[in-house]
């Protein structure tokens, strides 16, 4: 009887894991399908090691399970006696073999499109602080620093009665996000004021540590415009989950004219310095 509980749930819960990737993927549980090719590429990937697990796992327990129930002892089976089989041990090593190269084709292929931040189009540097992020336009000499939502920096304050669940993307807010434009092809070079940090986007499939005194990079090319959010991921003190990402991914055009506003600000700040 046990065994047939136990059976019965493991096909309740195989079932639940059968369904097409785009409902699992609204489930919330799987990888994010991302926007961009990267991002796409990786869910892709992630899809193909899944359904491999599964078939594994369906054929590796649905033997067990079977050998279990048909072989039990209560049925009068006697064990068998053979030692060593040189065709099973041919077949168990053969198989794998070959899922492992199934899998790491388009995993190499990948990892080398990931590396390769040639011919970008846009350059920005991303400097880590305890707990904020930099962001800079060294091509225009634009620079802001992004910290955390004033609404959600007041609700993580203890005893501050402010209902967490109220506050729109609670602790994934910031008051100036970083701006890049859609399709075209960003480099992010990454490094850190102080201790380790770690910049991440789910939905660009990108994240990477910022290292003091090191300049790592990373690239990235976006397909829809949006607002996108993400987290430091790598704990870097008190306030780590206090300093999100969030990139506002707009139309060319309007990249073009909010860094030219974001200049024109800079410049007449100057101005007002050097007047005063
Ligand atoms: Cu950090």
């Amino acid at each position: 009887m046990r065994v047939l509980i136990k059976a019965l749930a493991s096909i309740a819960l195989l079932s639940a894991f059968l369904v097409s990737p785009a409902a699992l993927a609204e489930w919330g549980y799987n990888l994010p399908r991302g926007v961009t090719d990267i991002s796409h590429k990786v869910f892709e990937m992630h899809m193909l090691a899944f359904w491999i697990m599964c078939v594994v796992a369906l054929a590796v327990f649905g033997a067990m399970t079977y050998s279990i129930i048909k072989h039990r002892k209560s049925k009068g089976v006697t064990p068998a006696t053979f030692h060593e089989s040189t065709a099973v041990e041919i077949v168990w090593t053969v198989i794998p073999f070959i899922i492992l190269i199934v899998l790491a084709i388009p995993a190499a292929y990948t990892l080398i499109e990931q590396e390769d931040d040639s011919n970008s189009e846009l350059t920005i540097k991303i400097t880590g602080y305890q707990w904020k992020w930099e962001y800079e336009y060294p091509d225009s000499g634009v620079s802001f620093f992004s910290t955390l939502a004033e609404e959600s920096r007041q609700a993580r304050v203890i005893g501050s009665d402010i209902d967490v669940n109220t506050v729109e993307n609670y602790l994934l807010d910031v008051d100036k996000p970083l701006v890049i434009p859609v399709d075209t092809k960003v480099r992010f070079l990454l490094t850190a004021n102080d201790v380790i940090h770690s910049w991440w986007i789910p939905d660009f499939a990108i994240k990477k540590d910022a290292i003091p005194g090191f300049i790592n990079t990373m690239w990235t090319k976006v397909n829809e415009t949006g607002t996108y959010r993400g987290q430091c991921t790598e704990l870097c003190g008190r306030d780590h989950g206090f300093m999100p990402v969030v990139v506002e991914v707009v139309e060319k055009s309007e990249f073009n004219q909010w860094l030219a506003s974001q200049i024109e600000s800079k410049e007449s700040g100057q101005q007002l310095a050097t007047t005063n």
